[in-house]
C-alpha cells in the first residue's frame, strides 16, 4: 500500500513537472472564441511565438460585434477610430450577427496582445481579451 502511494505520488510529481515546463511548441495554434451575450468565452488565451495561429471566431449574437487584436498604440487609435467595418488586415475582423470567420495570425514577438470589440460600449461592456505570446 505504501510503494502503491509512492508511486501515485512520483507520478503525480512527473505530471507536474512536466506541465510546468510545457514548451511554446506544446501550446494550440488553432484558438476557438466565442461572443455570446456581448461577451468573450476565452479572455485568456496562450499562444507560441513565431508559428501560424489560426483563430475560429464566432458570433452567437443578433448584433455585430469584433475582434481586433494588437498592443495599447493599436487599440488607442482603434477607440478613435472611424471605420465601421474590418476586413482587409487579419488582426481586424467584423462580426456581423451569427457569423463565423476565420483569420490566421503569426506573432513575433513575446508578450501580452489585448483584443478588444470596439463598438461603442462593448470595452466598457467586458469585451476585452489577452492573448499571452510565449518564446
Ligand atoms: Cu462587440
Amino acid at each position: 500500500m505504501i510503494i502503491r502511494t509512492l508511486v501515485a505520488l512520483a507520478l503525480a510529481a512527473l505530471a507536474a513537472s512536466a506541465c510546468a515546463t510545457a514548451s511554446a511548441a506544446q501550446l494550440p495554434t488553432h484558438i476557438g472564441i466565442r461572443i455570446h451575450y456581448s461577451h468573450f468565452d476565452q479572455t485568456k488565451v496562450d499562444v507560441p511565438m513565431g508559428v501560424p495561429i489560426t483563430f475560429t471566431l464566432i458570433n452567437d449574437d443578433p448584433i455585430d460585434h469584433e475582434w481586433l487584436i494588437g498592443d495599447e498604440a493599436f487599440h488607442a487609435r482603434h477607440r478613435a477610430g472611424t471605420e465601421a467595418v474590418h476586413g482587409d488586415r487579419p488582426n481586424e475582423v467584423s462580426l456581423p450577427p451569427f457569423s463565423v470567420k476565420t483569420t490566421t495570425l503569426t506573432f513575433d514577438k513575446p508578450g501580452p496582445l489585448t483584443f478588444i470589440c470596439h463598438f461603442p460600449q462593448h470595452e466598457a461592456y467586458g469585451m476585452v481579451g489577452v492573448v499571452m505570446v510565449k518564446p
